[in-house]
């Protein structure tokens, strides 16, 4: 297993630059017309953040060594200071798009250690070089989410390693709009719903314990979400609609044979199980911190970071709309957010210490302040979620 090397981190740093304060805008808005209220996504104020001022001294961590001795906060014996160690942060799908972005932003604080688990090891290696991160602030290691095997390796060789974990970013997604056939995962499962839900559950359940076991002032753990899953938005009514129905297909495997490939039952539209498969997200979040945010002091959040409508996930789309898109949401909806944005975005969620409240789905206003956005009715169905959870425990082999 590619285990990159080790960090040395620069001695002084000062802290993350101050927060926004409070949301006052509405996101769900087009041509600035509101929507009814039914539709119109609630939000309240972000908290009030707090500057911090953290020395960092010298940490070295080699792959295969007990860096969990390491305790996150230490004091100095000579001034009495109080240091935190470089956190450890692995990003899903940091070869491109947000998962890249929010990688760079991270890395260039000096503050985290970037675990890029990526199922193209060059393509990653290409893209941290051409970002500018410096060595020192990444691993890449192999994960193919479209594989369980290939998950349950990849959490075998991370624990391996030694390398303690502070938070976890569940980022890859695959999108295939324009497919005429469902395609599938190593285990059969429906491409879409397989490598956005069922990777990344298998992924966060059997990571949860070293989660747990940080000693990091915050640990958590993200799993991306979507306005476009969210029927309470404008953007979430553009046909083909997220719906998981009665969840018939997801109890059938997702596979085709004896089940449709389409959690409602239904016949396999890929944009449709892209919406469903952030859904899905959005609700194993808010399961995650009824589960265990009070037990272990876990934060889970999820978040829409904008509409990045210029990077990979459309890589499939036909070349009309990929040259229409971007315009089409920087000027007619004003949803439009560049990836670097994005990723400061995301790496706010990784490491504010003012967004530390959990079962949050967050988003930004135009102002590109956070606040808790609402999500639809399906994506905060409790009964729902508790059901996905055990379904996906079986078609994972956790129960
Ligand atoms: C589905 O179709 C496909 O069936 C599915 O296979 C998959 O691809 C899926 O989500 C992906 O899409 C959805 C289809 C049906 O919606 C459309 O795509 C219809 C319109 C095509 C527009 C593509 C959007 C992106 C490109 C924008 C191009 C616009 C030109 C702008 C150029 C900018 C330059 C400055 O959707 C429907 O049936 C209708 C959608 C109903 C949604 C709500 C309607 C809101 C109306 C507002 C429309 C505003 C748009 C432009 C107006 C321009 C005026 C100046
Ligand atoms: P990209 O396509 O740029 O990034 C997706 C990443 O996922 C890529 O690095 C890709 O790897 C990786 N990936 C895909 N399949 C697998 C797999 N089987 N195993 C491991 N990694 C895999 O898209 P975005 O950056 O836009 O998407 C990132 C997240 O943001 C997704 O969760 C998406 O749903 C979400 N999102 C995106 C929005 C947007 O407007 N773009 C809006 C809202 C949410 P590779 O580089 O090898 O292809
Ligand atoms: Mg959408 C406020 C309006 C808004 C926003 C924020 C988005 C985000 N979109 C909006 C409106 C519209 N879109 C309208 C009015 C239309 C019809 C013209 C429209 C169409 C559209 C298409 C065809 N939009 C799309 C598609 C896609 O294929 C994308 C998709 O659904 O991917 C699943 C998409 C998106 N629009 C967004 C965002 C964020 C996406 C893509 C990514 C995602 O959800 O992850």
């Amino acid at each position: 297993m590619a285990l990159q090397a080790a960090a040395l981190v620069p001695s002084t740093f000062s802290a993350p630059k101050e927060g926004r304060s409070a949301a006052s805008f509405k996101d769900s808005s087009l041509f600035g017309v509101s929507l009814p209220d039914h539709i119109k996504a609630d939000f309240t104020s972000s908290a009030l953040r707090c500057k911090r001022e953290f020395n960092q001294r010298t940490w070295a961590v080699r792959a295969q060594t007990t860096a969990t001795a390491t305790p996150a906060i230490t004091r100095s014996s000579m001034d009495g200071k109080k240091t935190l160690r470089k956190g450890s942060v692995i990003i899903t799908g940091a070869s491109s798009g947000l998962g890249l972005a929010t990688a760079k932003a991270l890395a260039e604080t000096g503050k985290w250690h970037v675990i890029m688990a990526c199922r193209d090891f060059l393509k990653a290696e290409r893209a941290a070089k051409s970002a500018g991160m410096s060595k020192e602030n990444y691993t890449i290691m192999h994960l193919d989410l479209a594989s369980l095997d290939s998950v349950r390796q990849f959490v075998d060789s991370y624990k391996r390693s030694g390398r303690p974990l502070d938070v976890l970013v569940c980022n890859a997604a695959v999108y295939q709009p324009t497919a005429k056939e469902p395609s599938f995962t190593a285990e059969g499962f429906e491409l879409s719903v397989g490598t956005n839900h069922l990777g990344h559950f298998l992924l966060s359940r059997l990571l949860l314990d070293d989660l747990k076991q940080s000693d990091y002032p915050s640990k958590r753990l993200i799993i991306v979400g979507s306005i476009t899953g969210n029927t309470n938005t404008l953007a979430g009514n553009v046909p083909p609609k997220a719906n998981l129905g009665d969840l018939r297909g997801l109890a059938g495997g997702l596979n085709g044979l004896n089940s449709s490939t389409m959690i409602d039952g239904g016949e396999f539209d890929g944009a449709k199980a892209y919406k469903d498969s952030k859904v899905c997200n959005m609700l194993t979040m808010q399961e995650f911190h009824r589960r265990f945010h009070e037990e272990t002091g876990i934060t889970f959040a999820s978040l829409y970071p904008g509409c990045i409508a210029t990077t990979g996930l459309f890589r499939e789309h036909i070349p009309l709309f990929r040259l229409l898109f971007p315009p089409f949401q920087k000027y007619i909806t004003k949803g439009f957010v560049s990836e670097d944005e994005a990723g400061k975005r995301l790496a706010q969620v990784v490491s504010d210490p003012s967004l530390t409240k959990s079962g949050v789905y967050w988003s930004w206003n135009k102002a590109s302040a956070s606040f808790e956005n609402q999500l639809s009715q399906e994506a905060s169905d409790q009964e729902k979620a508790r059901k996905i959870w055990e379904l996906s425990e079986k078609l994972v082999g956790l129960a």
